[in-house]
């Protein structure tokens, strides 16, 4: 069973979706707390919904799906994640409706900041300010040689990834040759490899993380969660160190039953982004806006 991550009591006032968004309205310093779920609509899955990584890879030879993203099993075994490192790449310049809800609450001074524990960039896509969201997990953005440290733009090795195939660090390729070819059970095999800068289980979260996460939970009006199993630490935490008398809602296509949320939205995101906007009399900037809405 799961350990219940904040076991506060529920906030009574805030019994219904007008409610919610009269919360959501008010607010001035907001931390949107994201996801795998808010990219979905995009065809990257998430990790643990029935069509997800998690199931997808489930035939890999890994003891547990989790050692894709483990540094230690990437030294060791790198083809394993290039294998299926496609499967979460983020499409070039797009992002989702939800993405241009999280923009508007950055163009009306409402977003303190995002935590996102997505990798896809999407956040930049939507053209919101990088001061304003924290990429807990890093991200495809930049990628870096495992030897040489070298960082570039993560791009630049899109192709591999689509193609399977191992990106190799051109200052130190004809050093991975030589080592390779004296004895082909070389180890790490990471060699001279380019990993996408991603934080890997095993790695520290981004120093921006440290340096911004307990001043944003302490200066915080509302914590809205959205798009997440809450099952990665420390980011699952987060729910459980915002003060008592801070409203928290959650925007979920699953309930999440291990945090006490004041207002749960049970569904997909981009339409309760779509709904909420358009209560609030907002226009979001998105394709999709006039789509969902009209869809009811
Ligand atoms: P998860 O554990 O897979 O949970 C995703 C949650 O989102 C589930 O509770 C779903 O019910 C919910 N969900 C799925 N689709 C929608 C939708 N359209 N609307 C609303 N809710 C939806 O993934 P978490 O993010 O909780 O786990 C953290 C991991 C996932 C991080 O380390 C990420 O790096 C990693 N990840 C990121 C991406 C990405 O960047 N897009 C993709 C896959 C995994």
């Amino acid at each position: 069973a799961n350990k219940v991550l904040n076991s506060r009591p529920r906030l009574k006032e805030i019994d219904s979706f007008e409610k919610t968004v009269e919360i959501i309205d008010k607010a001035k310093k907001i931390i949107v707390l994201t996801g795998a779920g808010v990219s979905t609509s995009l065809g990257i899955p998430d990790f643990r919904s029935d069509k997800g990584i998690y199931s997808i890879i489930k035939d890999l030879p890994l003891d547990d799906p989790q050692d894709l993203f483990s540094l230690p099993y990437f030294r060791q075994d790198p083809e394993v994640f290039y294998s299926s490192a496609y499967l979460v790449l983020p499409p070039v310049g797009l992002y989702t409706p939800f993405h241009a809800f999280l923009k508007q609450l950055e163009v009306r001074g409402k977003l303190l900041r995002n935590y996102t524990q997505n990798i896809d960039n999407l956040e930049a896509n939507a053209g919101i300010d990088p001061s304003k969201f924290i990429q807990c997990h890093g991200s495809f953005a930049t990628a870096s040689c495992q030897t040489c440290k070298r960082r570039i733009d993560g791009k630049r090795i899109f192709k591999y990834i689509q193609n399977k195939e191992l990106p190799v660090c051109p200052k130190c390729s004809a050093e991975r040759k030589r080592r390779f070819e004296k004895n082909p059970d070389y180890q790490p095999r990471s060699f001279g490899l380019m990993k996408p800068d991603i934080t890997f289980f095993g790695e520290d979260l981004p120093e921006r993380y440290h340096t911004n996460i307990f001043k944003d939970i302490s200066e915080c009006d509302l914590l809205i969660t959205v798009g997440t199993s809450l099952k990665v630490s420390p980011i699952s935490d987060i729910v459980n160190k915002i003060p008592r008398d801070i409203p928290q809602i959650l925007i979920n296509k699953d309930l999440v039953d291990h945090a006490v949320f004041d207002s749960s939205i049970l569904g997909y995101c981009d339409q309760a982004a779509v709904c909420i906007a358009k209560r609030l009399g907002w226009n979001l900037d998105h394709s999709d806006f006039k789509k969902i809405s009209n869809s009811g």
